[in-house]
């Protein structure tokens, strides 16, 4: 059988460049194609890179859908419907908001592929497709099938060394996809052999573990650290603010090569925090934290959301000072976003606050909702007026870190990624984005 999976294009925000769409490959493909390892042929596209060849002979299509690229989706599914070819749609917005998707779609497969993929193809092959499949959640950590990294063309990309050590969070934040009805119950770990056998596939020295939450469960972290640590190799990842109380654990994940970590800390309002149940970020412990992980010589990209209901005009402001006075390496920012399916969804629906229901514009670079202390203007301007600030390169000289051995890797993200990224971008058409990831790696992290 021949199956095509594809990755729709993503709707670029006014600072993306094709950096950005070029980061890295899908894993949620490459692990679909590893599922029956080489029974059927798989062809993989990612439209960011290449257009869909609609005159390929294929037998079922696979899409995977967050929320901004549905509508694209939903187009493709269409060219493929009218060809007699069914179009099975998965991923992170169709798990979280599966209602809407059946009218688009031949079959909805809602959670992980790796529960319900083999019952989808088995199906088609014996003619009994069902409109929706459902994973639920029984799944065990050892059940997580690795991507599959050989099928990557790495030539297309700045980075391949990414890998998922877990599945979902064990928090619920109201704005993230794990308040969804389907995720509630979702945070299972890899068991640490797998996720290892998949370093050692990969074969560098650098990765970027790429969960929601590399903290989630601590034990399971400080056990794998240990072990990664005679590795040798240097690593980012994503954790949670609430590693301030865990500064044991911290000491071990510096001590086994970690380099940078994003944290979200979302906003310096406590009560904003506070109302959308994101329990585990202590503002006052916000200067503590930053300190503890710089002290250690690790990096921190700070994830900020604007437009939360305790926000206003002078949140930009303060969140600029904070971030150039507590030298933050790097910053992620974001329009508050109800994603559909979350409780923040769920509550502007029922309040009236949705302004735009168009979810190609639910990348979070767009205000689709009524703010309640500023005007949408003024919350959009404020997010580009940030972007700027942050990025200005007086402003880049003062947040330098302290350690001369970060400021290459430092320098290189804040104006050759951020300030420069469209010449960075042709640079890379011409001498490939590999060729351009692999320089920017070795220098960044002297391997
Ligand atoms: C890496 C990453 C990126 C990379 C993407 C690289 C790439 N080529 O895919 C970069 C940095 C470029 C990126 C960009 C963006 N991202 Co992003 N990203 C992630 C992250 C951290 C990991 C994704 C991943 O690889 N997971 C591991 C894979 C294996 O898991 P998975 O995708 O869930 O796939 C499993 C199941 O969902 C299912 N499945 C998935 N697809 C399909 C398809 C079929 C047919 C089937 C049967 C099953 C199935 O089976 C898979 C295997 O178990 C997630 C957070 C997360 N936890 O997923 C956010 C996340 C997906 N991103 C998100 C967003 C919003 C964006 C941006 C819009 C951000 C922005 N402001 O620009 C853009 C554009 C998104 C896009 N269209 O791709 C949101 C999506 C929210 C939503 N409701 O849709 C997430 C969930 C982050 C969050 N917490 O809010 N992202
Ligand atoms: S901690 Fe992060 S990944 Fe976990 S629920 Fe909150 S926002 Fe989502």
């Amino acid at each position: 059988m021949i199956i095509k999976l594809i990755q729709p294009k993503m709707m670029m925000r006014p600072m993306d460049t094709r950096l950005k769409t070029r980061m890295a490959p899908s894993l949620a493909l490459l692990t679909i194609a590893n599922i029956f390892h080489g029974d059927h042929t798989v062809i993989i596209e990612n439209e960011n890179i290449e257009k869909i060849n609609f005159n390929e002979v294929v037998d079922i299509v696979g899409i995977t859908v967050t929320v901004d690229v549905f509508h694209r989706a939903a187009e493709i599914a269409k060219v493929y419907q009218s060809k007699g070819i069914p179009v099975v749609a998965g991923g992170i917005h169709i798990t979280a908001f599966p209602e809407r998707a059946k009218e688009y779609f031949d079959v909805i497969a809602v959670g992980l592929a790796e529960k319900t993929w083999p019952n989808i193809i088995r199906d088609f092959e014996n003619g009994r497709l069902k409109k929706i499949y459902w994973c639920n959640h029984e799944i065990t950590g050892g059940e997580i099938v690795s991507p599959g990294y050989h099928l990557i063309d790495t030539k297309k990309y700045l980075y391949c060394n990414i890998i998922s050590t877990s599945r979902g969070c064990p928090f619920r934040c109201d704005f993230c996809y794990n308040s969804c009805e389907a995720y509630k119950t979702l945070y299972i770990n890899r068991p640490i052999e797998d996720v290892i056998a998949d370093i050692k596939t990969i074969g560098k020295k650098h990765i970027m573990f790429i969960d929601d939450n590399f903290i989630g469960n601590p034990k399971w972290t400080l056990e794998f650290v240990r072990a990664i640590r005679p590795m040798g190799i240097k690593w980012n990842a994503a954790v949670s603010a609430n590693i301030v109380d865990m500064l044991d654990l911290l000491d071990e994940m510096a001590i086994s090569g970690c380099e940078s970590l994003f944290i979200g800390f979302e906003s310096l309002n406590g009560n904003a925090i506070k109302n959308v149940h994101k329990n585990q970020n202590n503002i006052r412990k916000y200067e503590i934290l930053v300190e503890e992980i710089h002290k250690r010589g690790i990096m921190i990209n700070a994830s900020f959301v604007f437009g939360l209901d305790d926000d206003d005009v002078t949140t930009f402001q303060t969140t600029l000072d904070w971030i150039v006075k507590n030298k933050i390496e790097t910053v992620t920012s974001h329009i508050l976003t109800p994603y559909p399916g979350t409780k923040v969804y769920d509550e502007f629906v029922r309040d009236g606050r949705i302004t735009d229901f168009d979810f190609s514009k639910y990348n979070t670079a767009n205000v689709v909702f009524k703010p309640k202390n500023m005007t949408p203007e003024e919350l959009y301007n404020g997010y580009i007026w940030i972007y700027k600030q942050v990025y200005s390169t007086k402003n880049i000289f003062k947040r330098m870190p302290r350690a001369h051995k970060q400021r290459v890797a430092y320098f290189l993200f804040n104006f050759l990624y951020r300030k420069f990224g469209r010449a960075t971008e042709k640079l890379c058409e011409l001498i490939t984005y590999e060729k351009v990831g692999k320089i920017a790696e070795k220098l960044s992290y002297h391997l």
